[in-house]
């Protein structure tokens, strides 16, 4: 096993070339437009609506605030059923609109939503249904647009892992009432910070837009109390930039997760996500899981055993958001209420998966998890 001297971390932008970067930035010094829908946001919006197959896209400043202005958008209270399993920004945004989160348990398969669980965890205060297609695989899209219909509920895709994903050709962000995608960083595509609100018709755009530019729709005309979530145009310059290349770093991202997956299959006590038939996937994480009863660690012995390794996985997505302070105290926050997720959650890591990891870098990552399983 070679020595890792290079910090690897579970994710790391791919950067696009600085002098075209550059030539972005000198039409910006020109035009002085910096911010508030300018022209290279409004070419990011139509851009990104072609690739992504969907009608409507608003661009955001982040993926929260997209999160938040869609329950306003939806004009949801009450209580909304989730997910654990997530980002606490998902659970968080229903905290920032005085909305009850309800927790329901996930999928063994996908991590996803179990529409069971969340058809059990309906009263007469539920209004919507908040999913996440945790690490970009769908949920089981069906079923839980067929229990919103029956029960009258929204549906807003937490859809932040899931750029450029698509389920028989069309793209995931078409499903349900609304989809989010996190633009962040750390993501597939990204604008530094960023998100987006995907809707089907023109007048839920428009809405949209005005919520996240204060409620402003005219020079003098405030509808309502909006929010100032507006993406900049140096953002929107990155984003074009990012858009230019993603089909690329897609692809570098499947071969990395091949390699993974050829690499680690056969393991006692790991087991990884495979690609589901008439999924396009984007790669965003490789997550595994340990099993120590069968591997020679816990989860956490391998995550430390690979950060003395200088590789620094993440446990994406522990503890769960029904642990943190602020969720713990609910009924369905629960243990017994969410025992799947409680599993995964205890077993999971991420390992690094971007665009410019070499082959070295993972096959070192691939050689310490496979220099500790049980003989
Ligand atoms: N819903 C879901 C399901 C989400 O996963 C997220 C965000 C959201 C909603 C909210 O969307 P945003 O408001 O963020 O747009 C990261 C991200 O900050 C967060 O966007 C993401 N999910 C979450 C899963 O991961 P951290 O605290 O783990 O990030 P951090 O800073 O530790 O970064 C991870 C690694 O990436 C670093 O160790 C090094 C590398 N990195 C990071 C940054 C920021 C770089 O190489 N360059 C960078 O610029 O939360």
């Amino acid at each position: 096993m070679k020595k890792q001297n290079k910090p690897i971390y579970v994710t790391q932008p791919a950067m696009p070339p600085l002098d075209e970067f550059t030539e972005y930035l000198k039409k910006i010094w020109q035009n002085k437009i910096l911010t508030n829908n300018g022209p290279l946001h409004q070419q990011l919006e139509q851009e990104l609506a072609e690739y992504l197959g969907v009608k409507y896209i608003s661009l955001f400043s982040n993926g929260t605030l997209a999160l938040v202005t869609a329950l306003q958008a939806l004009r949801i209270t009450g209580e909304v059923i989730t997910t654990p399993y997530s980002f606490v920004a998902t659970t968080h945004s229903l905290w920032w609109n005085n909305i009850k989160p309800v927790f329901a348990d996930i999928e063994p398969n996908t991590f996803n939503l179990d529409p069971e669980k969340v058809e059990a965890a309906i009263t007469p205060q539920t209004t919507a249904i908040m999913p996440v297609h945790v690490y970009g695989n769908p949920c089981n899209l069906d079923a839980l647009q067929q229990i919103a219909d029956t029960y009258g509920l929204k549906l807003i895709y937490d859809a932040a892992h899931a750029f450029g994903v698509k389920v028989n050709g069309n793209s995931v962000l078409n499903y349900g009432d609304l989809s989010i995608l996190s633009f962040h960083a750390t993501k597939v595509f990204n604008t530094i910070e960023g998100g987006a609100i995907i809707c089907p018709d023109e007048k839920t755009k428009k809405r949209i837009d005005f919520l996240k530019n204060f409620g402003f729709a005219g020079e003098t005309t405030v509808i309502e109390p909006g929010i100032n979530a507006k993406m900049n145009e140096l953002q929107s310059a990155y984003g074009l930039l990012q858009l230019k290349y993603v089909d690329d770093n897609i692809a570098k991202r499947k071969t990395i997760a091949d390699i993974y997956r050829k690499n680690l299959i056969g393991i006692k006590g790991l087991r990884f996500l495979n690609d589901i038939e008439g999924v396009t996937h984007s790669y965003s994480y490789f997550p595994i899981l340990i099993d120590s009863k069968e591997y020679a660690m816990t989860r956490d012995g391998l995550y430390e055993e690979l950060k003395s390794n200088n590789i620094f996985g993440r446990r994406y997505f522990f503890p769960l958001i029904s642990q943190f302070p602020s969720y713990k105290g609910l009924p369905s926050a629960q243990a017994d209420n969410l025992p799947v997720a409680e599993g995964i959650t205890k077993q999971v890591i991420c390992l690094p998966i971007y665009p410019d990891l070499t082959m070295d870098e993972q096959m070192n990552v691939c050689d310490i998890i496979k220099a500790n399983q049980r003989t």
